[in-house]
């Protein structure tokens, strides 16, 4: 008779350890990881290929918001305004990653390349309100 109860007891248990595993388990939500997070635009780096290595290429943002460059280019790149990187720098991204997000606080046409392979380049143009 007691040995019944305990047994019964362990398998309570066991059932609420279940149940409690199965909600742990789906509860995954967003990746905080995910590309450019907190980037009102993204910039994909695609390859090192020339003025085609950005796209969008030109790209534009309003004055005010953040830009973050994803880079699927297959190797360390930057983004790094022209000509050493005064406006703005991601700074080595590597292949994978996604830069932090810059806010863009100054209008103009930025031209930038990447200062590991100066051959790629791409254009900014960051809008007025
Ligand atoms: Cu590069």
């Amino acid at each position: 008779m007691k040995r019944h109860r305990v047994v019964l007891g362990a398998l309570a248990l066991l059932i609420i350890a279940l149940v409690a595993l199965l909600g742990a388990c789906g509860g995954n939500k967003s990746n905080p990881m995910s590309a450019g997070g907190g980037a009102d635009v993204t910039i994909t780096i695609v390859a090192r290929n020339g003025n085609m290595s950005f796209s969008p290429n030109p790209a534009s943002c309003p004055v005010g918001k953040k830009v973050a460059w994803r880079n699927n280019g297959g190797m360390t790149h930057t983004a790094t305004s022209d000509p050493s990187g005064a406006a703005f720098n991601t700074g080595d991204i590597a292949n994978g990653a996604s830069s932090a997000p810059i806010t863009m606080g100054t209008t103009g046409t930025f031209p930038y390349h990447c200062a590991l392979h100066p051959d790629m380049t791409g254009t900014l143009s960051v809008t007025g309100p």
